[in-house]
């Protein structure tokens, strides 16, 4: 399959139309201090698209990115976690379900007095997005910054090393697939069945939200919706007792969500010494050995040596969920990662089920799994913050050529399809919520790299209208 290359990557009109495009997607769905993923559909300000999103503000306006990380860090609960969701206390309570009140988070002894939040957490992209916005403005304000986040970052990695290390091998658990970020990707159809919480659906016993704006065929179904909803009740009703996580129905460690702890703590490293604090080398030691043993734990954990494929264990049963997703290509993220299952895993990335299978790489799911689906929500769709996870993964690791067919076929989706949620990978159309803040900013930082590429090189551009980056 041919990628796409994008005038957005060819033609400093067309690069400059769409960052202004982006921007102001960015800053309609700003709502103060933080930008709604999207008004409608996501009425609320989310851990990780808190952390894309600043991402692409510090391309403009670094200030303000500050202010979005910080209004997220507000959400902190004092045993470290950083909830999925801290509520806007300008949104009607009733527009997205599960609300305010589902977590009860207020009448836990840890949960903060002064946001109210939701008592799950999504990925660890936080510490990148400290980085990235500090790079942006590295000067007095910038490194004020880095000294007021840094025990928040290092609270939140602590929070899941400790209390989230289930297995007892050094990996960490999620207890809902919510925290996966990749909620309905069939990496959890396996521990979802053994859970049977499936089998506890009753039509009606709650009122769904999410299917107001966005057609119920690309969003989860509604067992799998119940499921999500029973295990947040199991959780909630267990008193966050991360003491008693093993009792509850899922309990799994995640590919991506483990990968991306490990970046983190290498991430965390890089601001420890940025932020020139007294004890930084020590610091900074501490968190790149905390990074290696996550690679050791991972190694042993979540890989089939035998047949190169990273997976998904689920701690209750022991059995590790090999389905291809685009969770699976996040090792990508580890340094130390031994030679053969780097090659596998790029193998896979370029393969015929991801990059080499689609026109708008890269699928969420791999597109030869029975579970593929082009539109359903991440069980199959293109997303920019994927996209944009393997392309950092991809260059820090320097495959230039699969990076630079990310990032060209991430700019001629969002250039020709708008900023949404996520998109079918075979014909690009846009999927989900419209005017989606992480696609809007996620593609400023690509555009902010293409920029770099012709300023490397400028013979490789608009006058000649070749291909910025082959
Ligand atoms: C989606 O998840 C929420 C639940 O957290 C939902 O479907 O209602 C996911 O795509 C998640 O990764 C994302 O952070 C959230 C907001 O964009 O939406």
């Amino acid at each position: 399959m041919n990628a796409v290359v994008s005038p957005a990557t060819t033609d400093p009109a067309a690069w400059a139309d769409l960052a202004a495009a982006a921007v102001a997607v960015l800053r309609g769905n700003d709502a103060g201090e933080v930008t709604l993923p999207s008004p409608a559909q996501y009425p609320h300000q989310w851990s990780w698209d808190a952390a894309f999103i600043a991402i692409g503000l510090a391309r403009f306006d670094p200030a303000r990115a500050r202010r979005e990380l910080l209004s997220l860090f507000a959400g902190q609960w004092s045993d470290g976690r950083l909830p999925h969701i801290v509520y806007h206390p300008g949104t009607d309570p009733d527009s997205y379900f599960p609300g305010p009140g589902f977590w009860r988070g207020g009448k836990h002894p840890t949960a903060p007095r002064g946001a109210v939040t939701s008592g799950i957490v999504q990925p660890p992209v936080h510490a990148r997005a400290v980085l990235a916005v500090w790079a942006a403005d590295p000067g007095d304000a910038g490194r004020d910054f880095l000294r007021l986040t840094y025990p928040v970052l290092r609270a939140w990695h602590g929070y899941l090393l400790d209390r989230r290390n289930v297995g007892g091998r050094g990996a960490v658990a999620i207890v809902h697939p919510w925290e996966s970020g990749l909620d309905n990707s069939p990496l959890w159809d396996g521990p979802l069945a053994a859970a049977r919480v499936r089998e506890g659906f009753r039509p009606g016993a709650f009122l769904r939200r999410d299917t107001v704006h966005v057609e119920a065929s690309h969003r989860p179904d509604d067992e799998d919706y119940a499921a999500y909803v029973a295990l947040a009740e199991a959780y909630r009703d267990s008193g966050y007792d991360d003491g008693a996580l093993i009792r509850l129905p899922f309990v799994v460690e995640d590919p991506l969500f483990n990968y991306l702890l490990l970046d983190a703590e290498l991430a965390l490293a890089e601001i420890a010494e940025a932020a020139d604090a007294a004890d930084a080398a020590e610091a900074a030691r501490a968190h790149r050995d905390q990074a290696r043993r996550l690679h050791g734990a991972l190694l042993d954990a979540l890989w089939d040596r035998e047949t190169g494929r990273v997976g998904a264990r689920d701690v209750r049963t022991g059995i590790v969920h090999t389905t291809p997703t685009v969770a699976g290509l996040t090792p990508l993220f580890d340094p130390w990662l031994p030679a053969d299952l780097r090659e596998a895993t790029v193998a896979m990335a370029t393969g015929p089920s991801f990059a080499g299978g689609v026109r708008y790489p890269l699928p969420s799911t791999g597109v030869y799994d029975p579970a593929f689906d082009c539109r359903r929500y991440w069980r199959g769709p293109t997303w920019i913050n994927t996209n944009w996870l393997v392309w950092c993964a991809a260059r820090r690791s320097g495959l230039t050529g699969l990076a630079a067919q990310i990032r060209d076929s991430s700019l001629a989706l969002v250039k020709d399809h708008s900023f949404r949620e996520y998109y079918d990978p075979q014909t690009g159309r846009g999927l989900g919520a419209e005017r989606f803040s992480w696609s809007a900013a996620l593609t400023l930082d690509m555009l902010a790299d293409v920029r770099a590429d012709v300023a490397a090189d400028p013979s490789a551009c608009a006058a000649k209208r070749a291909p910025c980056a082959t």
